[in-house]
């Protein structure tokens, strides 16, 4: 394929994710007026009247609730509660000029995809509500996610039915391996904003990416790529010692 070709491939892949999205949205607001008071009531009921640090408060069917953010006690074993956000990285807070920032989509995939940043933010958006646990153990609850699902990125790509790992890699020489289920959860997103708010460079602007079932090291900040594979390739903190997977619930630290 030509260049050319690939560019209007992408195109049009991305303006059938927007129509699809729209459809949804449309489809959602007909049904929506009918059901506006169930749609209030559940509303309310799915934030459990929780106002973050931030003075956010989620509510409506655009917010996906994290699954662990209806546990009784949101809290894993080992772990303190911090209203805070810490910064933790290896190395420096990198200077990404976002003009040259590119996204990267590669091996196991039908297409090979390149995103500039303003085709990474003109993707459709989803918005979740989650929790953060580090490894650390510090964790901070009630964090409002926004950015294009991981599922977004992989249909726009078209994985192969051999895939059955990603690996996401970060700005310099960062990865971080999962498991092609645990990436394609309805909770994992790649994040440009927190808190309505742009993320900041030290959290991991242009782009980050959350896995909110994981322990945070799986949530790669400056992300660049993601290379589909049928191996598993353990990453950057996961060769120096972490857990190949980290389930906080099960404390699979090390
Ligand atoms: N690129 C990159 N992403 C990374 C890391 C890193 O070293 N490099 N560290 C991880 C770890 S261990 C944690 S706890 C979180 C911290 O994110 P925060 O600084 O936004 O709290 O980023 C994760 N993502
Ligand atoms: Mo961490």
């Amino acid at each position: 394929m030509s260049g050319g070709d690939v560019n209007n491939k992408k195109d049009k892949l991305i303006e059938q994710l927007s129509r699809r999205e729209f459809l949804r949205e449309a489809g959602s607001i007909i049904g929506g007026v009918a059901l506006t008071s169930a749609l209030l009531l559940s509303a309310c009921r799915e934030s459990g009247g929780i106002t973050n640090t931030n003075g956010i408060t989620p509510t409506g069917s655009d917010v996906f609730f994290s699954p662990d953010t209806k546990r009784e006690d949101r809290i894993p074993p080992g772990q303190y509660q911090t209203d805070g956000w810490p910064v933790l990285h290896y190395g420096d807070v990198p200077q990404i000029s976002t003009s040259e920032w590119t996204f990267t989509i590669s091996g196991l995939v039908e297409q090979e995809v390149v995103l500039n940043q303003a085709e990474f933010m003109a993707l459709p958006m989803m918005k979740v509500f989650s929790d953060i646990h580090c490894v650390t153990t510090w964790s901070r609850l009630n964090n409002l996610w926004e950015g294009p699902s991981s599922k977004t990125l992989a249909e726009l790509a078209n994985i192969k039915p051999e895939a059955a790992y990603v690996i996401v890699k970060a700005h310099g020489s960062f990865t971080t391996n999962l498991t092609l289920a645990d990436f394609l959860e309805r909770d994992v997103l790649f994040a440009v904003k927190h808190d309505n708010q742009p993320l900041t460079a030290q959290h991991g602007a242009p782009v980050r990416l959350v896995v909110p079932r994981l322990y945070f090291w799986k949530s790669a900040k400056w992300v660049t790529g993601l290379v589909f594979t049928q191996e598993d390739r353990p990453g950057f903190w996961e060769t120096r010692g972490y857990h190949n997977r980290g389930d906080p619930w099960l404390e699979q630290r090390h």
